[in-house]
């Protein structure tokens, strides 16, 4: 396991095992920093970590806490599922699976639980991720994954946050202000474009 963030190091400095185990009832829920719940992230391979990064970086900046981990649908499919029946009993609140090429982790960890999982197709070496996006949107009835763009980890890790602002007024607010600075920064360029077209 690794994380990020040294505000977060403190919140997760506990041994991996305490997130394994196949036995989802009886343990009291382990929540991050001021009660707000985790966001899992898990990739399929070391290789998809750009795509991670830009997840974790949002997440950072809106405090929210957050644990790493690579496991694989096929080559580590024990660990993805274990990490699934236990996530909510751990603290999760929503799952962020990312995968490229036969991207089948989101759904396999959504097999696996209720919590909301969000699917992040990777680009591969072929389809430019088309591959991946089909294999992880086209989900069967009755086991929903919430899939973002295409190497999308900056929407992935907003829409996990959107997810626990329903029920946490000062997330939600965080999330207001980034969009009023988003939109901001928008009709500043708007403001701009004449002068460059003439330039
Ligand atoms: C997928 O296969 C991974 O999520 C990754 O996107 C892709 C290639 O993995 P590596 O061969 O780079 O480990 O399972």
């Amino acid at each position: 396991m690794f994380v990020f963030s040294d505000k977060i190091m403190v919140v997760f400095k506990r041994p991996a095992e305490e997130c394994s185990g196949t036995d989802p009832e009886g343990a009291a829920v382990k929540n991050g920093g001021n009660g707000m719940k985790k966001i899992g992230i898990v990739m399929g391979s070391d290789s998809d970590l750009p795509v991670i990064k830009k997840a974790t970086d949002q997440l950072t900046r809106l405090g929210i806490p957050f644990e790493v981990h690579v496991y694989s649908a096929h080559r580590t499919p024990v660990e993805a599922r274990d990490f699934a029946l236990n996530a909510r009993k751990a603290g999760f609140g929503v799952i962020i699976a990312a995968a490229g090429m036969a991207a089948h982790l989101a759904g396999a960890i959504a097999a696996n639980t209720t919590l909301p999982v969000i699917g992040i197709p990777c680009q591969g070496p072929v389809m430019d991720g088309l591959d991946a996006l089909l294999s992880t949107v086209q989900m069967p009835t009755g086991i929903p994954v919430a899939t973002v763009a295409v190497n999308g980890g900056a929407n992935a890790a907003l829409l996990a946050a959107q997810i626990l602002a329903v029920e946490d007024a000062e997330l939600a607010a965080k999330l207001d202000e980034k969009r009023a600075k988003d939109a901001a920064a928008v009709l500043e360029k708007d403001a701009g474009i004449a002068a460059r077209l003439e330039s």
